[in-house]
């Protein structure tokens, strides 16, 4: 039934690593990387195990996780609450650390240095601190860029990217990967790729195209351009749609070449959690698996590489799982 396909699409255990997620980014925030790094092993535990948690011993048996965080799992699935979550998080010091890192451009170590320099308050970061270019953005757009948006603004978003794209050339390919291509409901950011079939018209497409977005307003402010010599160009920044009443939103567009596709599509559209599963599937087969391709013949001593090993043709994503031999996954299926 509907119903029943409903539950089914619902994350396992979602309260508890909404909760552990907390911890892990309560214990970053204050310096603590250790209990930090233990709550995120057991969260990717928690995502690829994929199922209702039923029994302290279920939680027992996740990989890396030990009685102390099994005995706080089952806090959370029998309270719906975690008592050291509230006592860790209700501190002065947690709550304006949590407050700081949530600014674009800021990590842990920076919260913390403009906690114990005294301030307070966005407001007083604003007149006192030492801010970055990026993170002044991400001060003044603070309240836009740490709300998610609908995947119906998404996709507006992804279709004025590809409208300006294919006014510099029709055959362009522009599409939004990321949570939105992951089918999400909310997405943080939108991630587009540009490439093109022909395999060279992609070329110099990068600068006209932040121009052209430029040049209506669309693009409200720059964060990263990254253009060197490598075949992949980068940009992350903030747009804006022309309707009365939008936000800024975080986007960001590669442009790939056509024989990277395959392999750029892949680690575009994610999850993060995912691509780490399909890098360190590649390493134990011998190969190296990268935004740009799947390479074979690679030989590492020591965890380094010495031989980068020959890229394998990937036309398509189906052909990137069939050579690392591990059945297809829709993007859908792709959140761990
Ligand atoms: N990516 C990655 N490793 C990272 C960051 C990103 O492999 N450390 C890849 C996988 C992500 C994709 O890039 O899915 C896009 O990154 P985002 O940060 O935009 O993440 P998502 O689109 O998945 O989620 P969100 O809705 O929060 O943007
Ligand atoms: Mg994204
Ligand atoms: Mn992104």
């Amino acid at each position: 039934s509907a119903a029943s396909s409903d539950k089914k699409k619902e994350i396992p255990n979602k309260n508890v690593i909404a909760k552990l997620e907390e911890m892990a980014k309560n214990y970053k925030n204050s310096a603590d990387k250790w209990r930090s790094f233990g709550y995120q092993k057991a969260i990717a535990a928690l995502k690829t195990y994929n199922k209702e948690i039923t029994t302290y011993e279920d939680a027992v048996a996740l990989r890396g996780v030990g009685k102390k965080l099994a005995d706080k799992i089952w806090e959370i699935i029998q309270t719906g609450e975690l008592r050291k979550l509230n006592e860790i998080s209700s501190t002065d010091e947690a709550k304006t650390t949590n407050m700081f890192s949530d600014i674009w451009g800021v990590g842990a170590t920076t919260a913390r240095l403009w906690y114990t320099q005294g301030h307070r308050t966005l407001a007083n970061l604003e007149k006192n601190a030492n801010l970055n270019r990026q993170q002044k953005v991400g001060l003044r757009l603070y309240d836009d860029l740490k709300e998610r948006m609908t995947r119906e603004e998404a996709g507006k978003i992804e279709q004025y990217v590809k409208e300006t794209a294919q006014k510099i050339n029709p055959g362009l390919i522009a599409m939004a990967c990321g949570s939105y291509r992951r089918g999400k409901q909310t997405c943080g950011d939108v991630d587009v790729l540009v490439t093109h079939p022909d395999g060279k018209s992609h070329k110099g497409v990068f600068q006209k195209l932040l121009h052209g977005l430029h040049e209506t307003g669309f693009l409200t402010d720059d964060l990263v351009t990254q253009d060197d010599h490598s075949t992949q160009q980068k940009y992350l920044g903030v747009c804006k749609l022309p309707e009365e009443g939008s936000q800024h939103r975080r986007l960001d567009i590669i442009v790939v070449p056509h024989n990277e596709l395959a392999c750029a599509l892949m680690y575009f559209t994610g999850s993060a959690h995912f691509n780490r599963s399909c890098r360190n599937l590649a390493i134990a087969k011998g190969m190296s698996l990268s935004e740009h391709s799947l390479n074979t013949g690679v030989i590492r001593s020591h965890g380094e590489k010495i031989n980068k090993g020959t890229p394998l043709p990937t036309p398509t994503e189906e052909s990137v799982f069939e050579l690392l031999g591990i059945p297809y996954r829709s993007p859908q299926e792709r959140d761990h």
